[in-house]
């Protein structure tokens, strides 16, 4: 997993015994040479399996190890997945170590660390292996340049035990003479970021139908669908925090692209910074088929393929390639809407419907260099660890959400039946803030750190931790009272949060707030006879993990982590920024039948292998097992609602009729001040 260095000089604690014969020419002569240099006396050794001669992957070697990699580009993505279908077909461990040994030194290194991911992730045999944290693998993804000249002084000049974490700034790419540089600290935050890279890890799109193994999942395609609502509805909730209007879709491919951006990272493989994109910066066709990439993707296929997904839309139905139709009704027309769109694998019709979500990335990423001219590669956008930086990002996917939305919005409303859950009253809520007042959220700024030598290019200088700002919230519980007509029964409860008021400060109508409502948790509840009280804490939240989890503090690898794991909103964003005057926000309970929305076999307590490790089911599902709720995704906001005889719905109209639902006004206030982490017991935090 070192970017920068062969296995052949171990890592921190073994040395592989790699077979002379599956050396790279380079190394093979000198191999005596080379490990003596790097001998350490604690390390053990591990024997390494010789698998020469492996299958001819010369196909995958053309993309060089100096070359930038892009999911979004089809032959890269093709290319990554041949090297993922050999690994997948390897029958045992052993061989699978090996070949994961063997290629290392071979291949482009974010290709090999992508597929030997995606196999470890699917592999029946690697279920227990613990891969570190993305940000230990390509820190360079994550932190500012500047931080790494920091950092590179600090582990050349000053002993390990004697090193000081490395501040790294908040908000480092611009200034707030670019008014979308107000919501930068979390489009750059790094657990976000590391939450969308482990999202299209565990939802690879794959490549050929040979793929169907590591990318069936069920309903794919819908949860495609849900997880990036949810994050436009989050930036939006962000953006309302910061005197933002809500962002602006990118409806119209002619249009300037008003959002600059310059992202100040560093692109591992090409050791290039990423490109940057100018304000008022127009897509425009790429044909780059003299550059290695070979990228061609015109902005009238966006257009083409567009009309054919809205006219299905329209229609109703899909066309499938075998000449069939298949319905977009209300159960599964969004999942392969999701395919189609993205689109993966399970595409119904990818010569009909085409690549539209992927081709925006594309269009975007290569938008400073669309012909080769000046031998550029791709940038931000067209890589899925720091696709989310970058403003546009949201433009781009707020359109592909009025696709969805569209879909949506031509089911028939929910009925009476499908919202009540007769005999169940919520009666009353109440958010009780750990030290702090009743239904006031508080949030502030808080320095974390994470180890990250693992990445470095000299890493066997020792460790050497950074220090960053990350948004926080004051931990608080829900206490939510439900009276129970019936007898003992369970209830799925299901908590959402949206921003109460507009860009005017006017209360939003209902079919504007339903798409602004973040999930803040859904669990399973039961309700006796009579009165319960419900209680339950922020940090149980099912849509988020751990700072832990996601981050593996301690210096070597936590061993209590699978990777699958590490797919979860940080837990520390939440909720959203709110203002120092306080942001309202409605926060709204329902509990609707268990029985009802039951699905067998999707108990998350089982789905991590190890009990320290805590599922996010809501945006990244269960591994190896269904989604665990029946309902749609984002049940009940997901369709418009039956309020025709209102002229303008509020979202106290749309909960009136039924018990089981109820809001409470709430407030987001944010305090200025940074928590800091205490400066004297540095060096004790390195030990
Ligand atoms: Cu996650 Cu466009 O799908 O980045």
């Amino acid at each position: 997993d070192r970017p920068c260095k062969t296995l052949l000089t171990g890592r921190d604690n073994v040395e592989f015994d790699i077979p002379s014969e599956m050396l790279i020419a380079r190394y093979k002569p000198i191999k005596d040479d080379i490990q003596k240099k790097t001998k350490h006396p604690n390390r053990k050794t591990v024997k390494v399996k010789s698998i020469v001669p492996p299958p001819d992957l010369s196909e995958v070697e053309k993309i060089k190890r100096n070359e930038s990699f892009s999911l979004f580009n089809p032959t890269h993505r093709e290319r990554a997945h041949k090297l993922i279908r050999y690994l997948m077909s390897i029958s045992d461990s052993e061989s699978f170590f090996a070949a994961c040994i063997y290629y290392r030194d071979r291949l482009n290194t974010q290709l090999y660390i992508y597929a030997i991911s995606v196999a470890i992730l699917h592999r029946k045999d690697t279920k227990s292996v613990t891969l570190p944290c993305n940000v230990k693998v390509f820190p360079q993804f994550y932190l500012n340049n500047e931080d790494f000249a920091k950092i590179q002084e600090e582990i050349t000049v000053i002993p390990e035990t004697k090193r000081k974490p490395i501040l790294v700034q908040l908000r480092p790419t611009a200034n707030d003479l670019d008014i979308e540089h107000r919501v930068a600290y979390w489009r750059e935050d790094i657990g976000f970021n590391l939450h969308h890279w482990h999202w299209h890890l565990v939802y690879t799109t794959g490549s050929t139908q040979a793929d169907i193994k590591v990318v069936k999942k069920d309903r794919r395609g819908e949860l495609f669908y849900y997880m990036h609502q949810q994050m436009i509805a989050r930036y939006n909730f962000e953006r309302l925090s910061n005197q933002l209007a809500r962002v602006r879709r990118r409806n119209n491919f002619e249009e300037p692209i008003v959002e600059g951006y310059y992202p100040k990272i560093r692109d591992l493989s090409t050791n290039r910074d990423f490109p940057s994109r100018q304000p008022f910066s127009f897509w425009k066709d790429v044909h780059r088929e003299i550059a290695s990439d070979g990228t061609v993707v015109e902005v009238n296929h966006v257009y083409r393929w567009r009309d054919v997904i809205m006219n299905a839309i329209s229609d109703k139905q899909l066309l499938h390639e075998n000449g069939s139709y298949i319905s977009l009704d209300s159960e599964k027309g969004i999942d392969y809407l999701g395919d189609v769109v993205e689109s993966s694998i399970l595409s119904i019709n990818p010569k009909r419907y085409g690549d539209l979500h992927n081709a925006g990335h594309e269009l975007t990423g290569y938008i400073h260099d669309p012909e080769y001219k000046y031998l550029e590669d791709v940038g931000v956008m067209g890589n899925n660890a720091t696709s989310a930086r970058d403003p546009l990002f949201y433009l781009w996917h707020a359109y592909i959400d009025d696709i969805f939305v569209a879909h949506k919005e031509s089911l028939a409303p929910y009925t009476k039946e499908e919202l009540e859950f007769s005999g169940i009253t919520v009666e009353k809520i109440t958010v009780k803030v750990d030290g702090g007042q009743d239904n006031i959220l508080c949030t502030y700024f808080q320095q974390d750190e994470t180890e990250i030598s693992n990445g470095l290019e000299n890493c066997k200088r020792g460790f050497v931790k950074v220090r960053f700002i990350h948004l926080q919230h004051v931990p608080f519980t829900y206490h939510i009272q439900v009276n129970n007509k019936g007898a003992k029964r369970n209830g799925t409860v299901r908590i959402f949060m949206a921003p109460r008021k507009d860009e005017r400060g006017e209360e939003f109508t209902l079919r504007q707030q339903r798409r602004l409502f973040i999930e803040l948790d859904r669990f399973v509840y039961t309700l006796q006879n009579g009165s319960t009280l419900i209680k339950r804490h922020s940090k149980e939240s099912s849509v988020t993990i751990p700072y832990d989890q996601l981050f593996s503090p301690d210096k070597k690898e936590n061993e209590n982590n699978d990777y699958y794991c590490k797919c979860g909103w940080p837990d520390y964003l939440l909720i959203p920024k709110g203002t120092t005057q306080g942001l309202p926000a409605d926060l709204f309970v329902m509990v609707s039948d268990a029985e009802k929305d039951f699905v067998p076999d999707t108990n998350s307590q089982t789905f991590c292998e190890k009990k320290e490790c805590k599922s996010a089911s809501e945006y990244c599902g269960l591994r190896d097992k269904k989604y665990p709720d029946k309902r749609a995704m984002g049940y009940p906001f997901d369709r418009l609602p039956d309020t025709s005889l209102i002229s303008v719905p509020k979202l106290k109209e749309f909960r009136a009729p039924y018990k089981n639902m109820k809001a409470k006004k709430v407030v987001i206030k944010f305090d200025p001040e940074v928590r800091e982490m205490p400066n004297e017991d540095d060096e004790k935090l390195l030990v």
